[in-house]
Parts: structure tokens; sequence; C-alpha cells
């Protein structure tokens, strides 16, 4: 069985979003997590190295950080078609938007909230300034980071962007509005919003 370590309105909602595309049995557990505001605490229960979310659990074997975790539900389920397998010539660019999600995008957008200038050439990720034009390129060129098919990487992306919408942080870009729309507008979103209320 899977179980999700899960705290509600957090990046873990994502796998929930995940797992009903992949349309799998799983449970949620519910897991405390330190706040921004100083409440919370780690839980005994989350088997994360540092207590946060989300955390998979498939029968023991435990998986750890957003693109482990959307990879190996991918690969586990090959037949859902939600991510390229080995052999797929779009399994590069699939690991490559994984990899670059939590290297380089996540970095940069947290550098940017913080207000905390990038270091250039020595940082491993480079200015949100920077980022968005690769991602906007990307996006005006098919409705999905890899093209006319949806994968993971698009639950990670679209609901990062979903999530700035509003922010002033982001500049507005028609095509990274319209791309986070698309992702959400999708049903198992909507399921997982619903069973993430519930947690
Ligand atoms: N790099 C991790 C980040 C996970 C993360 O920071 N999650 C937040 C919730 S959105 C958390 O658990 N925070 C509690 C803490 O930092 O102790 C991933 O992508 O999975």
């Amino acid at each position: 069985m899977l179980t999700l370590f899960h705290h509600p309105k957090t990046r873990s909602t994502r796998f929930i979003f995940l797992l009903e595309e992949l349309g799998v049995a799983y449970t949620v557990r519910r897991v405390e997590i330190r706040k921004r505001d100083g409440a919370g605490a780690v839980d005994a229960l989350n088997p994360h190295p540092h207590g946060k979310v989300p955390a998979l659990d498939d029968d023991g074997v435990v998986v750890f950080e957003s693109s482990a975790i959307a990879l190996y539900l991918t690969d586990r389920f090959p037949e859902r078609g939600l991510g390229p397998t080995v052999t797929d010539p779009d399994r590069g660019a699939y690991l490559s938007w994984l990899a670059y999600y939590s290297g380089v995008v996540e970095p940069a957008f947290v550098s940017k909230f913080m207000n905390v200038a990038v270091p250039r050439g020595t940082a491993g990720w480079v200015a949100v300034e920077e980022v968005m034009p690769v991602l906007i390129d990307r996006l005006a060129r098919g409705p999905y980071l890899l093209g006319e098919r949806f994968s993971a990487a698009d639950i990670l992306y679209g609901t990062t962007f979903a999530m700035f919408a509003q922010s002033p942080l982001l500049a507005k870009s028609p095509v990274i509005d319209a791309y986070a729309e698309r992702v959400v507008a999708r049903p198992a979103f909507q399921r997982a919003q619903a069973r993430d209320e519930r947690a």
C-alpha cells in the first residue's frame, strides 16, 4: 500500500493530485510539520529526514523529495502514462524538467521570495528572472513541458505557478497563466483539493 505523508495546503497536496491522476489506491497519513511562524514540530511518524512533506512509503520503501516521488510514482505505474519510461525519447526531457524544478526553479522562487540575491556563477541555480524566459519559451511551444503530453512534471510546475499567479513577485505572463489554468482545471486536481480539505 502507498502511504503519503501529508500536511494540508503544502507541497504534499500536489501528490494527492498525482495519485488521483494515477488512479491507484493510497492512504494519506496526516503529519505535523514546522511552520514559518514557529508553530508545529517535526512529526516522529514522518520518514522524511527533515520532517518535511511530502514523503512516501510504498510497502516499506521510503521516498522523499518531490521530484524523486514524482519519478518514483510514474515509473512504478508506467501503464498510466504520466511519465516517459527509460527507453522513451521524452525520458531525457522528463528527467531534466524534474531535476530543474528541484535544483533551479524552487531555489530561484525562494530566493526571490526571501529577497536574497543569487550569487552569479557559484550558486547551483539562477535568478527567477532568468528561469522564467526558459519556461515561457518552452510552454509557448506546446500545452505542456513535454509538448502535447501531460506528465507529473506539469503537476509540480503548474501548481507552483497557480500558487504564485497573483504574486507581485512573478512578472505576468499569459503563457504561464494559461498553463497554470490548464493544469489546475484537471478533474484530479479538484479531487485532490477536496481530499486535502479532509486530511
Ligand atoms: N525539497 C522538498 C521541500 C519540502 C518542504 O519544504 N515542505 C514544506 C511544506 S510545503 C515542509 O514540510 N516544511 C516543514 C519544515 O521545513 O520543517 C520537496 O520538494 O519535497
